[in-house]
């Protein structure tokens, strides 16, 4: 009787009449909409790819929410795979803190230091092994991931490398942009 009483159709005693059931079925059926030989009419196709723009708009959307090519936003996260930072340029504010996860994926130890030329020739020729204590040049051991947060009081563009011997020159280096 409820089901009767949800849609409204029925015998009134909960039995569906036979061309109710036939209704049903068709609906569940593959290939009945259209010409009724399986293929679908132009309106339909039409119907059909109006759902799938609306699914790319979307997608589209989310997408630049999150950032697609370079990271954006307050958090970002960065990840470390076979000596490579992914992604290799992100986007941030300038302005209010920034979360920034380094997660490394590797099976060896890496350094994410960011900052502007001069921090960089530093390091190349540091001999500081492990950094600590400053957001801006963090250790991340091998299989681990480490959380940083900076500000970046101004609109700038800072290199990111990892300076362990070989690594920047094997092309772990990326761009941060705050603006
Ligand atoms: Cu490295």
């Amino acid at each position: 009787m409820k089901q009767v009483a949800r849609d409204g159709r029925g015998d009134g005693q909960g039995r569906r009449t036979p061309t109710e059931v036939s209704t049903r079925m068709k609906r569940f059926g593959r290939g009945v909409r259209g010409n009724g030989q399986g293929r679908r009419t132009p309106t339909e196709v039409s119907t059909r790819v109006k759902k799938l723009l609306a699914v790319c708009v979307v997608g589209l959307v989310g997408l630049v929410s999150t950032g697609c090519g370079p990271a954006q936003g307050d958090a970002v996260t960065i990840r470390f795979h076979y000596s490579h930072f992914e992604p290799s340029a992100v986007s941030v504010r300038a302005g209010p803190p920034v979360t920034i996860t380094l997660r490394n994926n590797d099976p060896i130890d890496h350094e994410w230091i960011v900052g502007p030329p001069a921090i960089h020739e530093m390091h190349r020729h540091g001999t500081e092994a492990v950094h600590a204590g400053r957001p801006t040049e963090v250790s991340v051991p091998a299989l681990s991931t480490r959380v940083t947060t900076i500000t970046f009081d101004d609109p700038v563009s800072y290199a990111y490398i990892c300076h362990l011997p070989g690594h920047e020159e094997y092309g772990m280096i990326g761009e941060l942009i705050a603006r």
